[in-house]
């Protein structure tokens, strides 16, 4: 028996670039679709088959999206869009395999929002220099889209970003930041100046 996801999903993987060779597109270069999904079972069983985070190289992402969504800013679902993100920057005592594996289950379980919201795209870990990064991407970035006005917008990325902030088991000086990816893209993602914290 298969158990069905509520929405069917796709892993992505960011390889990074192999010894000294510098391609004009690196990102485009380095994007990998992996293996799409639809149910408990298939989740578990590629789960269990891939490369745990803990032991990627540096400059490596995975990326779980919605079927039909690329994990990029200029997918049409994610051009007017943003992320909550996370920084954990002790390395070595993260626990940082359990975290994105918690976060992968909240996505595909749909418990990152509100039933009717329909903004959260898809997660993200980066393996960076002394940090991984966890994100999660949404559909708009807090102005006013689609019927909805932009206070409502709004009130459902604060929710998402209070139980994003649970899932990766943060306390209260912690804080999830959200940045629109417009942001991201023109200042490079470091630098964007967060538009609201949880
Ligand atoms: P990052 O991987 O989000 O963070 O972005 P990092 O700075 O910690 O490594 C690194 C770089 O990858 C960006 O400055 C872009 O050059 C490229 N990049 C990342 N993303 C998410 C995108 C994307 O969605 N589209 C494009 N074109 N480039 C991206």
């Amino acid at each position: 028996v298969k158990h069905p996801l509520m929405n069917k999903w796709t892993l992505w993987f960011t390889k990074p670039p192999s010894g000294g060779v510098k391609s004009d597109n690196q990102w485009a270069d380095s994007l990998k679709e992996v293996v799409s999904f639809d149910s408990v079972e298939e989740f578990w069983g590629i789960y269990n088959n891939i490369t745990k985070t803990s032991e990627l190289a540096l400059k490596s992402d995975y990326h779980l999206f919605k079927a039909g969504i690329r994990p990029e800013w200029e997918d049409p679902s994610n051009k007017n869009g943003g992320k909550w993100a996370y920084q954990f920057k002790d390395k070595k005592t993260v626990p940082i395999d359990e975290l994105w594996l918690h976060t992968m289950l909240a996505a595909i379980g749909e418990t990152l929002e509100k039933e009717n919201d329909r903004e959260v795209m898809g997660v993200v870990v980066n393996v960076r220099k002394g940090l991984y990064r966890i994100g999660l991407w949404t559909r708009s970035m807090g102005t006013a889209t689609e019927g909805r006005t932009g206070k409502e917008v709004r009130e459902s990325l604060l929710e998402i970003g209070r139980r994003f902030k649970e899932v990766l088991r943060l306390g209260e000086r912690e804080q999830v930041e959200f940045s629109g990816h417009s942001e991201s893209a023109h200042a490079g993602s470091s630098r964007a100046k967060p538009k609201f914290v949880v």
